[in-house]
């Protein structure tokens, strides 16, 4: 048995030296599950970009993702899509992200998302972009978004934010 499970931490330690398959993130705040925080690569020059990413909340109360902070932006703004008089468009939730007990919701391109504004530096594919998420009840959570290339299905709805 020992030496089936020096195997597998050696191929697992290889795969992170190889940069291969996206290890599992999983962060908690209080009874909130966070998984899956990615973003795009930025195409050069964007100021820009969109993070996503999953939060389930395991708990019996109502909790709101209140703030989001990280050094590579100026300012993260959390930001919904809606369709207005058929205009997609997107506006910042002024009083966080409700997370209903029970609920999952999902930040992915096209709906809920984080904006990550005026960006210090471009973000590349594979980069790990460290970002700290306020939860009223759950308090504060680091996380990090793996940085996935550029898609042509960048999210939609962003083009007012140019100039
Ligand atoms: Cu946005």
């Amino acid at each position: 048995m020992k030496n089936i499970s020096y195997a597998l931490v050696c191929t697992a330690a290889l795969f992170s030296l190889l940069g291969g398959p996206a290890q599992a993130q999983e962060v908690k705040a209080g009874d909130l599950v966070i998984t899956q925080p990615w973003s795009r690569a930025t195409p050069g020059g964007a100021k820009i970009a969109g993070g996503y990413l999953t939060i389930e909340n395991k708990g019996a109360a109502p909790d709101r993702l209140v703030g989001v902070a990280g050094d590579v932006a100026g300012k993260v703004e959390i930001h919904e899509m809606a369709m207005n008089n058929g205009v997609m468009t997107m506006r910042p939730l002024d009083k966080g992200l409700a997370i209903e007990p029970g609920k999952t919701v999902k930040l992915a391109p096209g709906g809920y998302h984080l904006m990550l504004m005026d960006l210090k530096t471009p973000l590349k594919q594979g980069d790990k972009v460290p970002l700290t998420l306020e939860f009223e009840k759950g308090g504060k959570v680091a996380l990090s978004l793996d940085v996935q290339g550029v898609g042509a299905q960048a999210p939609a709805g962003h083009d007012h934010m140019k100039k």
